[in-house]
């Protein structure tokens, strides 16, 4: 481990530090009756253990003018690499947040399960309940390695099923070697003077969150040029051969602040499967020991490439993993978003189906519409294969069995977990992330919003006759970008309440950045925006281009070469 060049050292560093590997102080903040808060050193720490503090943001000022401290909860967010889980952990999941939570399960972008709405005396139990299904929560945050976001529909061929298990096996690599999460909630004793120690990240652990994508050529579902560190599985005559690696991608932004920017990874080459693991580890441990550990703002993996020329990044990946990068395998790109509907058998499981279902912006609740939670429960009842939350917040069902197939139908009907037939492809292809009530840093609406603002773009869309017009739409309620809104053909960025920076220019397979074209503005304002647009790309696109293409091409007016 070498010496952080970066002084001083963010507040973070010395919490972290003077953690004891991610303790603090802990156990003394859960047991202080007195408060529903964490010590303020603690609500850093929490975030390794898979949680975050929050309170209700529409409460705030009630709350402040009735002298009473905010209402706060926690949010626990799992780690489940590629978003599997078995029915009766479905069942778990489901139950836990009945009991412990705001009574819904929320899917996340990194194909993790969010609850939110826990109060501070029952996260232990709540903890544990979701230890006893097997499931835990351990880096699901926190500055580690995160829940790894992998190619979904992984039992479309032998190959997806690979590329997982090397997947779930990296991260295994990857994950702390602290006890404090056994000890802390599911009792484990601390057996005096035994040594502990972090051997991959050491007692500070990374400057910053990491995250780590495998993506499954043709398709780039988990948006892979996004994440820090990038895996594009490469299959030569039929077998998997090994990965073109990728690295630097990432998306937060801050409002004004033109030091942080977002950036798509470099391509590095390609390495063979028995390389993984340690390519992974040395780009891990490069960031550890190079990232900027004094201004959290610049201290993603992409600064640190930026910083030092990805050039030599390169070199000193390739020293620590005593490996070297053959040049990168032509990969093609074919499609992004997911693949709503039944999709019939694969070979290894005859018979078997799945249902990739639409879930908007990924919150599974009952509501008078629809009782979506009650659906998912009574089909997890019967279900006999698995579920999966793809990289775009949405459920496959995957592995039906024939004679539960009628049955699995009619409930999805019933429940009304059938959008994918309904909806149109503009309402199909969208995204929001959590933003209000919970979100700490939103500005503007994300998820409440998605509904309303996708039925209004789909009938501008009508009104040009584009009704059919697959064009990805993302909404974020601040610049971190948590719906990775800056790789969309239409990107919203809360600015204020109710106001918005429009992005343009993305394309379908995510692998361009768009552009800010109006900055600030309201829904009226974003609607005629989009209502002239519409009105352009309907009569002046070219065959079949993309609304992206079309407004990079028209719009944006960016030249060949000068690609955003
Ligand atoms: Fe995110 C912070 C929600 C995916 C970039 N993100 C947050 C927090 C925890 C707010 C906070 O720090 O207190 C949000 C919690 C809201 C809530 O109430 O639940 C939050 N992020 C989410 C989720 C739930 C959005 C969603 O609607 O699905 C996603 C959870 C993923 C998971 O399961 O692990 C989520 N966040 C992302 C992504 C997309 C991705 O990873 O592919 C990004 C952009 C990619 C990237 O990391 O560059 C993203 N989140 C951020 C950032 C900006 C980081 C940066 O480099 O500047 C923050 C703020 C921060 O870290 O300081 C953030
Ligand atoms: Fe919160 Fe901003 Fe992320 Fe949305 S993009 S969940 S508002 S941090």
């Amino acid at each position: 481990m070498e010496a952080s060049v970066f002084s001083p050292l963010s507040d973070v560093e010395r919490i972290k530090t003077a953690s004891r590997l991610l303790r603090g102080t802990l156990a003394e903040s859960l047991d202080d009756a007195w408060t529903g808060a964490l010590r303020v050193d603690d609500t850093q720490l929490i975030k390794f253990h898979g949680s975050y503090q929050q309170d209700d943001r529409e409460l705030r000022n009630e709350r402040e003018l009735a002298k009473l401290e905010p209402a706060y909860s926690f949010m626990i967010r799992t780690r489940t690499p590629g978003g599997v889980v078995t029915p009766a952990q479905w069942l778990a999941l489901d139950a836990i947040a009945q009991r412990y939570a705001n009574g819904s399960l929320r899917l996340t972008t990194r194909q993790a399960f969010q609850i939110h709405g826990v109060i501070k005396r029952e996260l232990k139990p709540t903890l544990q309940a979701i230890n006893a299904a097997l499931i835990d929560t351990i880096a699901a945050c926190g500055d580690v390695n995160r829940n790894l976001l992998i190619a979904s529909n992984y039992d479309a061929s032998p190959i997806h099923a690979e590329v997982h298990a090397q997947a779930v096996a990296l991260g295994e690599h990857l994950l702390p070697r602290t006890r404090a999460y056994y000890q802390l909630w599911l009792d484990e004793e601390q057996i005096a003077g035994t040594p502990e120690e972090e051997p991959i990240y050491g007692p500070t652990y990374l400057p910053r969150k990491f995250k780590i994508g495998f993506a499954v050529p043709p398709s780039n579902d988990v948006d892979l040029f996004a994440q820090d560190l990038g895996f594009a599985a490469i299959i030569e005559n039929g077998v998997l051969t090994g990965y073109n690696v990728s690295a630097g991608g990432g998306l937060g932004t801050t409002h004004g602040d033109a030091r942080t920017y977002a950036r798509l990874g470099d391509t590095l080459g390609f390495i063979t499967c028995a390389d993984l693991i340690k390519v992974g580890e040395a780009v891990l441990t490069t960031q550890r020991d190079h990232g900027n550990r004094s201004d959290r703002k610049l201290s993603r993996l992409k600064y640190t490439i930026d910083r030092l020329a990805v050039d030599v990044f390169k070199a000193e990946v390739e020293r620590r993993a005593g490996v070297v990068f053959a040049p990168a395998r032509i990969v093609v790109w074919r499609q992004q978003g997911d693949r709503f509907g039944w999709q019939e058998s694969a070979a290894e499981t005859p018979g078997r189906a799945s249902l990739t279902l639409r879930i908007q912006a990924g919150r599974i609740a009952d509501r008078e519409a629809a009782t979506n939670l009650t659906g998912l429960r009574e089909i997890a009842r019967i279900h006999a294969g698995d579920f999966r939350i793809t990289p775009n917040q949405n459920l496959a069902i995957a592995g039906i069995t024939p004679d539960t197939r009628a049955a699995i139908a009619d409930l999805v009907r019933a429940h009304g977990l059938d959008l994918h037939e309904h909806l149109p492809p503009v309402r199909l292809n969208s995204l929001a992330c959590v933003a209000f009530p919970t979100c700490p840093l939103a500005m503007a609406e994300a998820e409440r919003y998605l509904p309303a603002f996708g039925a209004k773009v789909e009938e501008l869309l009508e009104n040009h006759g584009l009704a059919r017009a697959d064009i990805g739409v993302r909404i974020s309620g601040c610049p971190n970008g948590c719906s990775r809104p800056f790789l969309a053909e239409i990107g919203l960025v809360g600015k204020a309440l109710g106001r918005y920076n429009l992005h343009l220019g993305g394309d379908r397979l995510g692998l361009r950045l768009n552009r800010l074209y109006r900055e600030n503005i309201d829904e009226s304002e974003i609607l005629s925006t989009l209502g002239g647009l519409f009105a352009r790309y309907a009569n002046e696109r070219e065959n079949s281009e993309g609304f992206g293409d079309y407004t990079l091409r028209r719009v944006l007016e960016v030249g060949a070469g000068e690609q955003p």
